[in-house]
């Protein structure tokens, strides 16, 4: 027995497109935040993540931009690792999905599947343009929809009516890639994956899931699959994806989405390359894993569906143990909208409010249960009010305070009399309450029980009122700030996994006390360490700057009108 042991997914982002709050909120922050709290909690997690660089979509856009698809998906990969390390989601391996390594494991995991009879071909009808010799699959082909009429119907939707198109019944089609009107039917062979030959297996492994995934998630889930599965094509006929790995299938290629979930597993085991760590035996097969996959609700169907159902029928993977997808996320109250303007640029926002307000504000309004809204109001609100005054105002007064005074340092004994009180023992029961909630997966809760401690800290240091003290009594004023500080290292190791540049910076201060072992203790709720920590007193070396700016009127003006402009 190697212990219990996490494996953390989040959607692998398309390349196709910059990353906005929405995707952030949906399956990036909360998965960072997990990852974390594990790995500061001293257990064994891995995070895993990557571009998602096939499918039609892509195709399309790389055309339009007149460039290669590789190297428009390259572009998108690296921009996006860039947004990524700006909002500090520390992934421990992202990959892509046009990498070899990907496309080995995806021919895998597709033999297997088919040697266990779970794959099989079946002929249906396509169109196919007679002038630039494309098969035209779904979002190739638009026409007039043949329920409303509607004359710019996609191939898989109309915009209009909403109905879900059959492309081969579109009325006037016409071809994406070259214009043409001139498009004929053909019968076509594509492969399917048989899940209606797992529907019982499928349902028994999802009934015991009843009651632990979220109320959003399960019943639709439920509703989706009580009666059956239905086979679903994973082949195309197109000229970017993985070769189908079938002798007579020139030209086909595996569906986007059919390889995109193994990104998860290959991108483990590029991870994994050259330490001694399996990631079939000691990850994906483990039976100590527990396998959390960050979504977005419009992923649901593949994450709790098809890709469990993948896994289970090819003996290749464990299915998930939870899939807290999360709803959607609007900009003041509407769809965020690049083709509008009603959008904002997350790359250009971090520049401009730094990592810590950002993540602090989006990560209070997860949509975890509802559809909440990006604000720029409650945005300046949450981050003055709340991260400045609040939490940012204690430490900058406390450390401040603490360095001008005593600045030779603190005797042992200011701290030790504070660690038998009982306001240290509710920071130790704050920290493990705060450690239950993210067990459970609940970070919005996780993020408001931090800043109910930011309250707790910066309640007793005003309550003290330590520069009238310093008059009376200088001991007594010491012992208050050597507590406060203690307050101040507690709140600094609690918001690490939510606010870690602020964390850090926090936590340099206590840089000649600390020690990763200690930080982990500290988190972990078991304070009794502190009393070794400051066996020798403690001496604030490094200047103390201010740590949460505060957002000014003028600059949230200019971003509401960028919006209506
Ligand atoms: N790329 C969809 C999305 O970004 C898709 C997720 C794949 S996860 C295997 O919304
Ligand atoms: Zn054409």
């Amino acid at each position: 027995m190697q212990g219990k042991r996490f494996l953390i997914t989040s959607a692998l982002p398309y390349a196709n497109g910059p990353i906005h709050f929405g995707h952030l909120v949906g399956a990036y922050l909360s998965a960072d935040v997990y990852n974390r709290h594990k790995k500061l909690q001293g257990e064994k997690s891995l995070f895993i993540c990557g571009s998602d660089e096939h499918g039609v979509a892509i195709m399309l856009n790389a055309k339009k931009a007149g460039i290669g698809y590789q190297e428009y998906v390259d572009k998108w990969h690296k921009e996006h690792g860039e947004v990524f390390n700006k909002y500090g989601v520390e992934f421990d391996f992202f990959g892509q999905t046009s990498a070899p390594y990907h496309a080995e494991e995806t021919v895998k995991w597709f033999h297997e599947l088919n040697e266990r009879g779970f794959i099989g071909p079946q002929d249906s009808q396509q169109l196919y343009c007679n002038d630039c010799h494309n098969h035209l699959p779904d979002r190739f082909v638009e026409g007039t929809c043949y329920v409303c009429d509607y004359d710019s119907a996609r191939g898989d939707e109309c915009p209009n009516c909403g109905e879900f198109i059959d492309p081969v019944r579109l009325k006037e089609p016409v071809c994406k890639i070259c214009g043409s009107q001139n498009i004929k039917e053909v019968t076509v062979t594509q492969y399917y994956l048989l899940l209606s030959k797992y529907h019982k297996e499928f349902r028994e492994w999802f009934e015991s899931k009843k009651g632990d995934w979220r109320k959003t998630v399960w019943p639709y889930v439920d509703s989706l699959t009580k009666e059956e599965l239905k086979d679903r094509a994973i082949t195309r006929d197109l000229d970017w994806g993985i070769d189908v790995p079938l002798e007579g299938t020139e030209g086909k290629k595996l569906y986007v989405w059919f390889d995109a979930p193994i990104g998860y597993v290959s991108n483990t085991k590029e991870a994994l390359k050259g330490s001694d760590e399996d990631y079939l035996k000691d990850w994906w097969q483990n039976p100590d894993t527990e396998l959390t996959h960050f979504i977005g609700k419009d992923n649901i169907i593949f994450h709790t569906i098809i890709f469990p159902t993948m896994s289970m029928a090819s003996g290749k993977a464990k299915p998930a143990d939870h899939v807290p997808a999360n709803q959607f996320l609007n900009l003041e109250g509407r769809q965020f909208s690049k083709s509008t303007g009603h959008y904002v640029d997350a790359l250009d926002a971090v520049d401009e409010f730094g990592q810590t307000a950002l993540r602090y504000y989006l990560l209070s309004i997860l949509p975890e249960s509802t559809d909440s809204s990006f604000s720029w109001d409650q945005f300046q609100a949450k981050v003055n009010n709340e991260l400045a005054n609040n939490i940012g105002n204690f430490l900058n007064r406390c450390l401040k305070f603490t360095q001008k005074h005593w600045a030779e340092g603190m005797p042992a004994d200011y701290y030790q009399a504070f660690l038998s009180t009982e306001n240290c023992q509710e920071i130790g029961r704050d920290l493990e309450e705060l450690n239950g909630l993210l067990d459970q997966q609940s970070f919005k809760k996780g993020i408001e029980k931090v800043m109910a401690m930011g309250n707790k800290a910066n309640n007793y240091f005003s309550d003290q009122a330590p520069w009238a003290l310093i008059k009376e009594n200088k001991d007594e004023a010491g012992k208050v700030l050597a507590a406060s500080s203690i307050y101040a290292l507690c709140l600094g190791v609690a918001m690490a996994p939510f606010l870690p540049e602020l964390s850090s910076n926090i936590l340099k201060h206590f840089d000649n006390i600390l020690e990763e072992k200690s930080v982990s203790e500290i988190y972990s709720g078991k304070l009794d360490i502190l009393s070794s920590l400051f066996a020798d007193g403690h001496h604030l070396k490094e200047a103390v700057n201010a740590l949460v700016p505060k957002i000014s009127d003028e600059i949230i003006s200019a971003r509401k009108e960028n919006l209506l402009n």
